[in-house]
């Protein structure tokens, strides 16, 4: 019903035919993947995703996270909570459809587990940093019964930020990363050093707490279609009311101005921001997770931003990594015919 191993298809976002070349030059409007992120499970930690367009028939479990409870619950999709049990938001599908919708997606296969964090503005209160924490506790539980030596395939993407730091946000992420699942984390779209903002700051081992071993998640910057990191001050003629949060804690840029995905009713939506940047990045995690079988986290991290195409990246917040997300993966080809 999907496809499977490689592929090539036209580039319904700009970020997708921006992320399978090096250089500019090279956009040709088309997106080529040689994996898709088979038997990979990307939880995303958002507003819910909708069983919906380029989803549809993707999302095997729906956990709601935003309620009283100590912890989170199992729910069916449009039931158990009313309008509340939905992406509500329309912030949730956009972000599973860039990571690997069938149409918008970076890694095309992956299976979805939707955990919701927020639902139309129930439990999105900034002070509310439970939800998330709950959220990450069950997604370890899921992960580790999935498979007892902690080799289970997953990742988490987390397009969410608060506006300050909290250590307690910031360990749940080190426990989530210690357990095997690659996290990756929007670096907020407020123009500051996003150091100063959690879960962003994970993404530096020294800012979180208590972490011996280096833990981080990957914090991920945004990009317009001209290579420059989306600041307040960005012309290129496209106007912008934010800007990418930048710094030592930012790992990588992606694509996140002005591109497509399927949103929350089905057909196609303009999205942007870091939240937009981040299941880029998340996408080709679990095209590395597929392509080694399995990777600890450093290993996916490092491996993905070794890959990177250095130095191309303008208007570089101070202390930022110049280094813009490359997908394409080199593949051996396993049988005889060319
Ligand atoms: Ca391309
Ligand atoms: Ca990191």
């Amino acid at each position: 019903m999907y496809p499977t191993g490689s592929g090539l298809d036209t580039a319904r976002s700009w970020g997708l035919d921006r992320v399978d070349v090096r250089y500019q030059a090279e956009m040709d409007g088309q997106y080529a993947w040689s994996y898709s992120g088979d038997g990979v499970v990307a939880y995303v930690l958002d507003s819910g995703i909708n069983n919906v367009g380029d989803l549809a028939g993707r999302i095997d479990a729906h956990m709601q996270c935003w309620s009283a409870d100590a912890s989170c619950q199992s729910s069916t999709w449009g039931a158990t909570y009313g309008e509340f049990d939905v992406d509500y938001d329309g912030h949730g599908t956009p972000v599973a459809s860039i990571l690997g919708g069938s149409l918008f997606g970076v890694a095309r296969t992956v299976r979805f587990k939707d955990v919701q964090i927020w639902s139309a503005g129930v439990g999105q209160s900034w002070s509310n940093t439970n939800n998330l924490i709950k959220a990450l506790n069950w997604v370890v539980n899921d992960h580790v019964g999935r498979d007892a030596s902690g080799m289970a395939k997953s990742v988490a993407n987390i397009s969410h930020q608060y506006p300050g730091t909290y250590d307690a946000v910031d360990i749940a992420v080190r426990d989530a990363v210690a357990a095997g699942i690659t996290v990756v984390v929007g670096a907020g779209n407020d123009g500051v050093d996003a150091c100063t903002r959690s879960p962003a700051r994970a993404g530096n081992p020294n800012m979180i707490p208590s972490n011996p071993n280096g833990f981080s998640a990957i914090t991920v910057g945004a990009t317009n279609r001209f290579d420059s990191v989306v600041t307040f001050a960005n012309t290129n003629g496209e106007p912008v009311s934010w800007a990418s949060n930048g710094g030592q804690c930012v790992d990588i840029f992606a694509p996140g101005h002005d591109l497509r995905a399927t949103g929350r009713y089905g057909t196609q939506i303009t999205f942007q921001g870091t939240s937009a940047a981040t299941p880029h990045v998340a996408g080709l995690a679990a095209i590395r997770l597929e392509k080694y079988g399995f990777l600890d986290p450093a290993a996916v991290e490092s491996s993905i931003k070794s890959w990177a195409t250095s130095n191309v990246l303008t208007n570089l917040p101070a202390n930022s990594p110049n280094l813009l997300l490359y997908t394409m993966q080199p593949r051996t080809r396993i049988c005889c015919s060319y």
